[in-house]
């Protein structure tokens, strides 16, 4: 059926355009008629044209998953097939009137129509349906990645098996395998057997978050890896469904593993063994001939492993501490007329650029590859936001959108105290939504070199496959939608095919998918003397408890509350003292209770204006954050957080009336693996008017920039002075120093929440 015939049944009313898609990701035509195909106990397919990988994978799927017996047959009673010419590669249309024929032009696109089909099959008495209707689709981007780090914790060949097999029911592509960095080196390499005797295996593994302080370890042995024949084996296995797996081998940074296994290839040549805590670490390979002919003999049985055409070699946070003392490197610098260490970084990823270009592959690295110089056939993976990607391009160079403000599935999805430890951030199923890998700012000609997006899955906090799911389902499907569709349908349909289709699918599968989706959220709005507060979410109705730390709860709450969506509750700001509430809140659907803290103190929905705007994806809460109620929390979640990177802040708070000002509470973050710092100095100053200022004081913040105390700051300055408005101006450290992550960069100052206190 073509288009032109399926718009006259719409208009005959035999098809509906605007039926509900059960297929995620959203085909870019989902029509359906009147009555179904039904399937029970077998599904008879006639295998001609049906491919042999494809026929496999169904006679092995379909069993399993529908408790359907598959019957190849000419008969062909229920599918058919039919391989298309002249269309463009990867479309695919499925016809489901008396049977179901599958109309596809690549052998992929007869694997994505299986994976449709696969979606579409809905269970009734036993046995299965399919709505009468018409599909068609194509892919919006040819990288559809995920991404797995195996190295920080270890997954075994069955692990990554049912990771890649979950990445093919959403058409994902490309699975970014992260095989080696500080925590252990995964792959066997047959020249260097230490990698893995040695490098695989870590005597420690550091537990609860990387800034805690003190910190705590495990110490026992833990590691693992891959030998070349379990290689071969994932390869094809992606290979079966399509999937292209792209190593990643680690240099020059993030290389401790292998350092600890050849000492030699670092700078110093000190034996220190295998990283056990989360990090960017000084000794890094060095840039000799002897450590570059190394890398290559690896890559060199890389190569035979993996047929893949992108090479990815990592290339991120690789501090020049050693390198700038180290007379190696030095002499590299110099015989090359190099200018500085970045120019060096270039020039070792230039080597292997040649490396791999000569031998018919292409090298793909993150965003730091750019640094020094970007080297000639390089592919930008863009991970630190869109700008690395954004310049990539616009040299005329390919690019992979990988941001951490949306692909980061590493990071919180839910502001819920209940959500497991998790690195940090706040990345929901909504921002992952929005993602689109063709940034606002990019000229046609520069989004001509977007392949397309990725999300990634650092493991520091995930050590176990249940976990894995649980943050990276239902996010990827998310990003399926950015990466697939064609024209993504609006978020609140999305939601409506994931809760009525997927969901189900997913338990069937049983996948661990984190239900945030369902958590309540505590939302906030200004009012004239304080914030109005409600619950948002997908209930109705939200049941909940108050606590108060202080005797003064307001007499109308207590204990089960109910609330709708719509009802909001008043705070008013405090006479000067704090009151802590705590509300437990639940709705039918998830059985666990959220638990919110509020403070209500004398600053709350106050006026602050941001003289020096802070970055958009660390102010989701408006103007109001700083003095919301809310307050930020470590690891942050990102967003109750305001994140500036300036190294002058400004801000003015308006106190809607003369008052008698007495202290000023500000609370910063330090977290410095995330380069966020605490700041140097902070000004105050008061005014009656907003105009005339007359300065206070300032406090003078001591920090050693020692990356080892994460630690979490509260300020608190006596003001003693009459005044309605108070400028808060906050200057920065100049630089992230030398040999910290970020190193060079003006450092994140995230500041939350701003109290002052009156008489
Ligand atoms: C930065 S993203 C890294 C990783 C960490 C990750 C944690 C990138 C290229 N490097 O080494 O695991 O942050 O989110």
């Amino acid at each position: 059926m073509n288009r032109l015939i399926a718009t006259l049944l719409v208009l005959l009313g035999l098809i509906s355009v605007h039926a509900q898609c059960p297929i995620i990701p959203t085909p870019s035509v989902y029509q359906e008629s009147e009555g179904s195909v039904n399937i029970a106990e077998e599904i008879s397919i006639d295998p001609k044209f049906l491919p042999d990988d494809i026929k496999d994978y169904i006679a092995q799927l379909f069993p399993r998953l529908f408790k359907l017996r598959v019957v190849y047959s000419s008969a062909g009673r229920h599918v058919v097939f039919r391989p298309l010419i002249n269309v463009p590669k990867d479309h695919y249309s499925i016809n489901i009137a008396d049977r179901i024929q599958i109309n596809y032009s690549s052998d992929a696109s007869c694997f994505y129509a299986v994976s449709s089909l696969i979606q579409l099959l809905q269970e009734q008495d036993g046995g299965y349906y399919v709505k009468k209707g018409f599909i068609q689709d194509q892919p919006k981007f040819e990288w559809r990645g995920l991404h797995l780090d195996v190295s920080r914790h270890f997954f075994s060949v069955e692990e990554v098996k049912r990771y890649i097999d979950l990445m093919a029911y959403y058409k994902f592509n490309t699975f970014h395998w992260h095989l080696t960095d500080d925590q252990g080196w995964r792959i066997e390499i047959r020249k260097y057997p230490k990698l893995t005797e040695i490098g695989a295996w870590r005597d420690s593994t550091v537990i609860g978050h990387y800034t805690d302080s003190p910190r705590k370890y495990e110490v026992k042995k833990y590691g693992g890896y891959y030998t070349q024949d379990e290689i071969r084996e994932i390869v094809r296995y992606a290979g079966k469904r399509y999937i292209t797996v792209v190593p990643e081998i680690e240099m020059p940074g993030h290389s401790r593993a292998a350092l600890a296994a050849y000492p030699e290839l670092s700078c110093t040549g000190k034996h220190q063994g295998v990283e056990g805590l989360w990090g960017v670490f000084d000794d890094i390979f060095c840039s000799k001939k002897e450590s570059i002919d190394f890398l290559k003999d690896v890559l060199d049985e890389v190569l035979e492993l993996f047929p893949s055409e992108y090479i990815h070699i990592g290339g991120d946070e690789a501090p020049k501490t050693r390198w700038k003392k180290c007379a190696a490197c030095q002499k590299v610098i110099k015989e090359n007329g190099l200018k500085d260490e970045h120019e060096l970084q270039s020039y070792f990823i230039q080597q292997m650029d040649g490396y791999l270009t000569a031998r018919g592959r292409k090298l793909i690295g993150w965003d730091e590859i750019l640094e020094g110089g970007l080297s000639p056939n390089a592919t930008v993976m863009s991970w630190r936001g869109f700008e690395g990607g954004i310049e990539a391009a616009s040299l005329g160079h390919y690019v992979v959108m990988s941001p951490g403000s949306h692909c980061y599935f590493d990071h919180y999805q839910s502001k819920n105290p209940s959500e497991p430890l998790a690195i940090g951030g706040f990345t929901p199923l909504e921002k992952v939504y929005q993602f689109n890998p063709i940034a606002p700012q990019m000229s046609a000609d520069e989004a001509a070199y977007v392949l397309g997006g990725q999300a990634n899955l650092w493991t520091e906090y995930i050590p176990d496959m249940k976990k894995l799911e649980y943050m990276a389902y239902p996010r990827a499907l998310a990003l399926s939608q950015a990466l697939w569709c064609m024209e993504k349908p609006d978020y609140e349909l999305f939601k409506k095919s994931l809760v009525d289709y997927q969901l189900g699918f997913l338990d069937r599968l049983q996948v661990n998918y984190s239900r945030a989706l369902f958590y309540p959220e505590l939302q906030l709005k200004k009012s004239r003397e304080g914030v109005k507060l409600h619950f948002k979410g997908s209930a109705e109705a939200y049941h909940f408890d108050v606590f108060t730390k202080s005797s003064e709860a307001p007499g109308t709450m207590g204990g089960g509350q109910v609330m709708s969506e719509k009802d909001t509750m008043n705070f008013e700001r405090t006479q000067n003292k704090v009151v802590d509430y705590t509300f437990r809140v639940s709705s039918g659907f998830s059985a666990e209770a959220s638990v919110f803290k509020f403070k209500a103190h004398p600053s709350i929905g106050l006026d602050v204006e941001y003289v020096t705007p802070p970055a958009e994806r660390y102010n989701s809460g408006g103007t109001l954050t700083l003095v919301d109620g809310i307050v930020g929390v470590k690891p942050w979640k990102g967003n109750e957080w305001v994140g500036f990177n300036d190294q002058e802040i400004e801000l003015i708070v308006d106190l809607g009336e003369k008052k008698s000002l007495t202290d000023i509470e500000l609370n910063f973050l330090e977290d410095h693996g995330s380069w966020i710092h605490l700041p140097a100095l902070i000004r105050y100053s008061v005014s009656a008017n907003g105009k005339k200022w007359k300065y206070l004081k300032s406090a003078r913040i001591e920090t050693d920039q020692n990356p080892e105390k994460g630690k979490f700051l509260l300020y608190r300055s006596s003001l003693n002075k009459k005044g309605r408005y108070v400028k808060i101006l906050i200057t920065t450290y100049d630089q992230i120093p030398e040999g910290m992550p970020g190193a060079g960069n003006v450092a994140w100052t995230f500041m939350d929440e701003l109290m002052i206190f009156t008489k």
